[in-house]
């Protein structure tokens, strides 16, 4: 059956990777399923073609015969039990693998969301260089955190899994503000992530989109 996912029609990161479809891009590619892109401009997002099916009109969704979904986590999770190669066979380590995707989603990304939001929205407030140290703080809390468990391991639990594909996703939003670079076990991470011919497949796909729109 075909699959379709909606990515931007420009992406505001400029090709960097950084937008939702990257990771279910990755996700299709890890498992070796071919699929087609409906691009969509910010005007077309919120009308009622594309709030059918993502009802706060973003990106990405995903469509598969007449099962149509949104949420890019419950996307990946899917596509992995779906196909085989992002979670492991034996069930407790599949449970496992499942709990770091949610622990990306909910755990980690929300600090990172925070702190993206803090400098591009509050920028301006009166009470910005108040709140952001405690902003920082949070994120930098987590990441220790995650570091520690991480350690030396190359992945966070035995082999590549929906998790880290995930968790690599959504520490990536991080890595133009240097902060990773205090945690080298979390910049190796990222990098072995990126390193994966999947995920570099991926993320070309999504820079093309941009380079044909901007002609460069
Ligand atoms: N939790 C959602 C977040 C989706 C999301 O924020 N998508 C962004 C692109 S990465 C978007 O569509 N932004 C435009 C908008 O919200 O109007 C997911 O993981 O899929």
């Amino acid at each position: 059956m075909t699959i379709t996912i909606t990515a931007f029609e420009r992406s505001p990161d400029g090709g960097k990777g950084l937008a939702r479809d990257t990771r279910v891009r990755w996700a299709l590619e890890e498992v070796g399923q071919p699929y087609n892109v409906r691009l969509l401009s910010f005007k077309a997002m919120k009308e009622p073609a594309h709030l059918a099916p993502h009802p706060f009109g973003q990106i990405p969704t995903y469509e598969e015969g007449d099962l149509a979904l949104f949420e890019s986590g419950a996307i990946v999770f899917h596509i992995a039990e779906r196909h085989a190669g992002l979670l492991p066979a034996d069930a407790n380590a599949r449970a496992r693998a499942i709990a770091w995707m949610f622990a990306a989603l909910s755990t980690i990304e929300p600090p990172i969301l925070d702190l993206a939001n803090a400098r591009l929205v509050e920028r301006n407030e009166p009470w910005y260089h108040q709140r952001l140290p405690a902003v920082e703080q949070r994120l930098r809390q987590r990441l220790g955190e995650l570091s520690d468990r991480l350690g030396k391991a190359d992945w966070l639990d035995g082999e590549f899994s929906a998790g880290d594909l995930i968790m690599v996703s959504v520490l990536l939003r991080l890595k133009p503000s240097g902060m990773l670079d205090a945690y080298p076990s979390l910049s190796a991470y990222v990098a072995r992530g990126e390193a994966r011919p999947a995920y570099q497949r991926a993320f070309e796909a999504q820079r093309a989109v941009f380079t044909a729109q901007s002609g460069s």
